[in-house]
């Protein structure tokens, strides 16, 4: 078997030819469908006379292939396992070929599959060339007309990109419809979608005054669902003609939702298609979590019309061009429609769990990675969510109306073209006359970077030193690192007022919440005028992907959670005070001596209690102790038993001495409204259910009284689930067993919600979590070939219970690469994706990290799809 070979950057060469249209024929059939291509094409100015033409193409068998209406003979081209060479085309010609393809053997869900007896796409990135042979690669923008044929009965909706132009009946009880996309687009973007869907229309008149048709396309049973995936679309669309001026282009734009999907969801041209866990949703059995998803999601594909489709990537390289910024962009809109403090501390919670993560594993790439072997194994944490934090900093560093200059200028001088990362950078350097080259180092430099502080208040002269001393840890293929451009926004809060004060430096003011830009490996910044000795706040909103370290005293943390003007940094305080008592108690447990609580951590924590908060969403996430993957994430060496119980103790001890707090608190914000998915009604629900965990985690009969009526009690999803999960996760059987029989038997019927149920079982904290994964792996409603399930059921187990996934005895990781096995084989991307648990046992103690390698080298044995090869390969480096 040959190795598959890494694609560099520095390679990137421009397509010898050019493709300006498309038109393409689908005969549709499960076993055989036959794709007719048409494709013109012209060579490139700089290319030779005997350029061959090189089409991408992959599992197709060729039927037919001409050059300007004549046939070729069979040494007029080659064809191979990957794509099709033609040999001495004209300078300009029509290419037309025929193929047969077979979506009802298509498990990787790339290219053209079946989804419920529905026919859907997805090409992004290389599925295109599993559909017809052509240059599948984004700097080649053409424009496609397609004609879909298909059986009228069973397939009476065809859709794809574009407006229809044209729609009939055929001989055979089969109809066709013709769409044609006018806007040039790069092979991803194409989608097909057939099968018998209802739609919910809207409409919604763009900024300038155009009417746009909104459909959203549902299989039957789903037409509830619907309200809020369409209302978060008209949010979505107005507020991108408000903050970056740009608005939708076509008379249509299309939503549909598919059960099988390898992603949450696909931005193609006038035709988003939908995991439908990212669209559909429904008081009773979707969560708030669930609804705040969709929300950020299909806002997410919309932007995607501007930051990815009009302006595109040069090539794969560039793919945090399109993701970095529409998540930016998608993160931004989030904010602005729900409580703003509270998205940030989820976003950076969650990256700093799970992107710091993969910076610190054997897979850690910069966030314009220079090779790859798959580029499935690039829509990673780093490219999206590390890229947003890139062009968060720019949009801070340049400031937002330069930022949005250079915005405008990036969209009208790119507009349908295929660009790069400088292209993007340039438009924000020139807007803002600003110096970027020295950023452009985040771009390619893997690893998180670290900061250590120090500071000190000088009484004599009423200064305040600052040194920030910069290191990026050496990640694979990048030994020497050199200083990042940080911005560090800060303030100096006066100890005597627990006011912000003014902010010197070096004669010139900053205001009372500043920016400092940290450039070399070691600088002091010394503040003048300073009154009073402060205690500094640092990173204030998470200013840039950073770790921060400073020698805080608990003093000093607990007073900046109580005075902070920062909501960020007021949580972030929390988190730090609580992750100091929590390295004392992992340590008493490792040591075996007594745990003893901090009642620095538990004053703190009734002051949060007794004072409130304006915004209850914060003060849920205020009340939320660090999560045991973030615990992980801060120590040297990981001790999952020792994480998982001192996080327990911190848990019951401010349970047991807080509870008429978090009594008194759940039930000032129990509420009998009618459920909506606002902010205000969104955390008074959090912030009662973080009280009822408190509750529950001591398990008096009160706090299960409170939990089993309010699971019974069956108001909306996000109430019923948090009840369900405490149940379940609790000690007492008889309280898991027949709440999930009920749950479970009510909803079998529906399989957005049945993946909820497999999830609160697998994450049982229980030492028969692991059993009730293989017994649950026999569920009826379970399937490895739907990626849903095998996420909610394998990945929340491996990623999400800690504690009986890492099992001393590698059950866990067996089971786990067991199920890698059988998806190399089905559903490589999902593989790959699914074995990252197992990549990271540097990580563990010896003896797991045997276990784990073994598990890596019993894959590795495996005939393995270059998507899994690429990541064991590194994990076993
Ligand atoms: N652009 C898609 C990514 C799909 C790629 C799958 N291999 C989703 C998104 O970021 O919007
Ligand atoms: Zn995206």
């Amino acid at each position: 078997m040959s190795e598959p070979k890494p694609i560099h950057r520095h390679d990137y060469r421009p397509p010898a030819y050019r493709v300006t249209d498309v038109e393409l024929t689908f005969e549709l059939d499960p076993a055989a469908t036959q794709v007719k291509a048409s494709l013109q094409l012209e060579r490139h100015p700089q290319s030779g006379d005997d350029a061959p033409l090189e089409l991408d193409g992959e599992q197709l068998t060729l039927k037919h292939i001409a050059i300007d209406g004549q046939s070729l003979a069979n040494d007029e081209y080659a064809l191979s396992d990957t794509g099709l060479t033609v040999y001495n085309p004209p300078r300009q010609f029509r290419l037309d070929t025929v193929v047969e393809i077979a979506p009802s053997e298509n498990t990787a869900l790339e290219g053209l599959y079946l989804s419920n007896g529905m026919y859907c796409t997805q090409c992004e990135a290389e599925g295109f060339r599993r559909i017809t042979y052509y240059p599948d690669r984004p700097d080649v923008m053409a424009t496609f007309a397609t004609t879909v044929i298909g059986d009228r009965a069973s397939l009476p909706v065809l859709l794809s990109n574009g407006n229809p132009l044209e729609r009939g009946e055929l001989p055979g009880g089969r109809h066709f419809v013709t769409w044609r996309d006018p806007f040039p687009k790069p092979s991803y973007l194409f989608a097909l979608v057939a099968g018998d869907l209802q739609k919910v229309e809207d409409r919604f008149v763009t900024m300038s005054g155009r009417e746009v048709t909104l459909q959203l396309w549902v299989e039957e049973e789903n037409l509830g669902k619907t309200e809020h995936a369409m209302a978060s679309l008209k949010r979505a669309m107005q507020w991108d003609e408000e903050t970056y001026g740009r608005e939708y282009d076509l008379d249509l734009f299309m939503i549909v939702a598919v059960n099988d999907f390898n992603m949450g969801a696909m931005e193609n041209k006038g035709l988003n298609i939908f995991n439908s866990a990212a669209v559909l949703t429904h008081p009773h059995t979707a969560t708030d979590a669930a609804f705040q998803r969709v929300e950020g999601i299909v806002a997410h594909e919309y932007f995607h019309n501007w930051s990815g489709n009009r302006v595109t990537c040069r090539d794969w390289f560039q793919l945090s061009l399109k993701e970095g910024f529409t998540v930016f962009r998608d993160q931004c809109f989030s904010a602005d429609v729900n409580s703003a403090p509270v998205k940030r501390i989820e976003d950076v919670a969650f990256f700093r769990t799970a992107q710091f993560a993969e910076d610190a594993g054997p897979t850690a790439h910069p966030v314009r990675p220079d090779h790859y072997i798959e580029i499935g194994n690039f829509y990673t944490l780093t490219i999206y969510e590390k890229g947003a934090e890139v062009v968060r900093m720019l949009s801070n560093l340049v400031g937002w109306e330069a930022f949005r200059r250079g915005s405008d200028l990036y969209f009208e001088r790119f507009d349908g073209q295929a660009v790069t990362i400088e292209d993007f950078v340039d438009c924000m350097a020139e807007a803002s006359g600003q110096d970027l080259s020295q950023f452009m180092l985040w771009y390619s430099q893997a690893g998180t970077p670290e900061i250590d502080a120090y500071g000190e208040y000088d009484y004599a002269n009423a200064e305040y030193h600052l040194t920030l001393r910069q290191r990026t840890p050496a990640t694979p293929g990048q030994p020497e690192k050199q200083p990042l451009h940080i911005p560090v926004r800060l303030g100096l809060v006066g100890t005597k007022t627990g006011r912000d004060l003014a902010l010197t430096l070096e004669g010139e003011s900053l205001g009372s919440d500043g920016v400092i830009h940290l450039r070399e490996a070691e600088q002091t910044f010394v503040f003048t005028d300073v009154p009073e000795a402060p205690v500094p706040s640092l990173l204030r909103g998470f200013s840039a992907p950073v770790q921060l370290r400073f020698p805080y005293g608990r003093e000093d943390l607990a007073f900046l959670l109580a005075n902070d003007s920062d909501g960020f940094n007021r949580w972030d305080a929390g988190q730090r005070l609580a992750m100091l008592a929590l390295d004392d108690l992992i340590a008493a447990h490792r040591n075996g001596v007594e745990k003893v609580m901090d009642t620095r951590v538990v004053e703190a924590f009734r002051a949060l209690l007794e004072r409130g908060s304006d915004d209850k969403a914060v003060l849920a996430e205020m009340l939320t102790l660090p999560s045991e993957a973030y615990i992980a994430e801060q120590q040297p060496l990981v001790d999952v038993e020792a994480i998982h119980a001192a996080r327990d103790f911190v848990k019951q001890s401010l349970a047991a001495t807080l509870r008429e707090d978090f009594l008194r608190v759940y039930e000032e914000n129990v509420s009998e409204a009618p459920y909506a998915p606002e902010p205000d009604q969104i955390a008074r629900r959090s912030l009662k259910n973080v009280a009822l965990s408190y509750l529950m985690a001591i398990e008096d009969e009160q706090g299960i009284d409170i939990a089993r009526r309010q699971f019974e009690a069956d108001h909306n999803m996000t109430d019923v689930r948090h009840a369900l999960t405490l149940l379940t996760h609790s000690s007492r059987d008889d309280l898991a067993a027949p709440a999930l029989r009920a749950f479970g038997e009510k909803w079998a019927h529906d399989t957005l919600v049945m993946d909820q149920w497999f999830a609160i079982q697998v994450t049982r904290p229980q030492p028969d979590a692991l059993d009730r994964v293989k017994h649950l792996m026999a569920h009826p409603a379970f399937s490895l070939k739907n990626p849903n399930k095998v996420r909610a059921l394998i990945g929340t187990f491996a990623n999400q219970n800690r504690i009986n996934f890492h099992r001393a005895d590698g059950e866990g990781y067996r089971l786990l690469a067991d199920v890698v096995i059988e998806l190399n084989r089905l559903n490589p991307e999902i593989a790959a994706r699914l074995v990252t648990p197992l990549t990271r046992w540097q990580r563990f103690d010896e003896s797991r990290q045997e276990l784990m390698k073994g598990e890596l080298e019993r894959i590795r044995a495996e005939k393995l799809s270059p998507n899994v090869y690429e990541v064991i390969e590194k994990a076993l480096a």
